[in-house]
């Protein structure tokens, strides 16, 4: 046996911690996400809610037309990443490695701990009971040979489900008469290239091998290889200087033509990727520029820079860049850093000893947040950290556009 990996994966997860911590709303259909009022999308929404139809990344005027008496609620992502890290501090126990995919979600190397099989559904019970016990909290566990194997067996038998796929073979006889979709790495995009010629289920795939190759090049072949059960993926622990970009974006409530509130709207993203790169410890040498218009077609600029070590430097990138776009009405912009590496030691350069003052990072901010502050009657003084916070600068940004 080469490896033992386990994917565990929370149940309706921000629904859940919501529902622990107010059990008034459990057994009830629970959205989160925006309110029905607002524009926005469904970030998840409770088991009770999925028979309706409802689902992650819906619009939410659609899931309240599903699903009317339904409660909805925004989320409180502070709490989900405290409850996160609660969480991998668990499960990273039982693991020789792990990489946490996203904060309700991990795959955990379990093959020397468990050495084998049944020591692997042991550690899978304990981390089962654990989550719950200490947390509140259900989760899906998958234990299999690999990292795909492990993931399918975590969605297998959810909520509060456990499944094991121990050889390529048992993974194979499991999704051979599924739709292709049921490959993680296969998209919408590519599955319909894929339903255009004919291929349709995980046999097809296997018996057409060449046909995926031709239609998805580089992915067809990785396609081809985990429809056959081949995946040697190890579990890599998670570092963030693996992470491509730090970025962050605000969808308007109601679309934006005033580019010089799209220019205000940019001190504030750059200050949160810059703060969000310092606490990584990263910086980069790149920012790019993302918006979407009214029509919901999306463009992306990008331009490379010396450092991207201020928020300053970002929002002066970002603004010559959205300068350079036209002025269409605008529904989403976004901000961020690419080319990521970990902090150096400063090094006294000659620009560092020629540069007098014109540079000064700190008092252009200062000249920015106070500009801000008189436009819109802000007071960002002592204020800023609030700013950093997903929920403060949605709210800042829509009172922004409302004045
Ligand atoms: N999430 C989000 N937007 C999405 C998908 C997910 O904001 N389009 C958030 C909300 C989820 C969390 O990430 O609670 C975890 O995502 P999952 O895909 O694991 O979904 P859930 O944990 O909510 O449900 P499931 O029980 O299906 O895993
Ligand atoms: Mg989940």
């Amino acid at each position: 046996m080469d490896q033992i990996i386990i994917h565990v994966d929370m149940d309706a997860f921000y629904a859940s911690v919501e529902i622990r911590d107010d059990p008034s709303l459990r057994g009830k259909p629970l959205v989160i996400g925006s309110l029905p009022n607002e524009r926005g999308v469904v970030a998840t929404c409770s088991y009770e809610a999925r028979p309706f139809g409802v689902r992650s990344g819906m619009n939410i005027k659609e899931a309240y037309r599903l699903c009317p008496h339904a409660v909805f609620m925004h989320p409180n992502f502070e709490k989900y990443k405290a409850v996160s890290r609660q969480l991998h501090e668990i499960w990273n126990t039982y693991a020789s490695a792990s990489q946490a995919i996203a904060l309700d979600e991990a795959y955990l190397d379990v093959t020397e701990q468990a050495k084998d099989f049944d020591g692997a559904r042991e550690i899978a019970r304990t981390i089962k009971r654990r989550t719950l016990d200490e947390l509140g909290l259900t989760c899906s566990v998958g234990v299999a040979y690999s990292k795909t194997a492990a993931k399918t067996a975590s969605e297998e038998k959810k909520p509060d489900g456990c499944f094991e796929i121990p050889t390529p073979e048992a993974f194979v006889d499991l999704i051979i008469d599924r739709d292709v979709r049921v490959l993680y790495t296969v998209g919408e995009k590519s599955a319909e290239k894929l339903y255009s010629a004919g291929i349709r289920t995980v046999r097809d795939i296997r018996e057409k091998p060449d046909d995926v190759v031709r239609l998805l090049g580089k992915q067809g072949r990785w396609i081809t290889q985990i429809a056959n059960g081949i995946d040697d993926r190890k579990v890599t622990p998670y570092r963030p200087e693996e992470a491509k970009s730090i970025g962050r974006e605000v969808t308007f409530q109601k679309d934006v033509s005033d580019y010089d509130l799209l220019k205000d709207v940019l001190v504030l993203l750059s200050l949160c990727v810059q703060h969000r790169a310092e606490r990584v410890g990263l910086h980069g040498k790149g920012v790019t520029l993302k918006l979407t218009y009214s029509d919901m077609k999306s463009i992306s600029r990008s331009r490379t820079c010396y450092s991207t070590d201020s928020a300053v430097t970002i929002y002066r990138e970002a603004a010559l860049m959205l300068d350079a776009v036209g002025n269409r009405p605008v529904r989403l912009i976004g901000v961020s850093i690419y080319n990521l590496s970990q902090e150096e030691e400063t090094q006294l350069t000659f620009d560092g000893f020629f540069d007098s003052g014109a540079d000064d990072h700190d008092a252009e901010l200062k000249a920015l947040l106070d500009r801000l502050g008189e436009r819109y009657h802000l007071d960002f003084a002592g204020n800023l950290e609030k700013i950093y916070k997903v929920e403060t600068l949605h709210r800042t940004v829509e009172y922004m556009r409302r004045h």
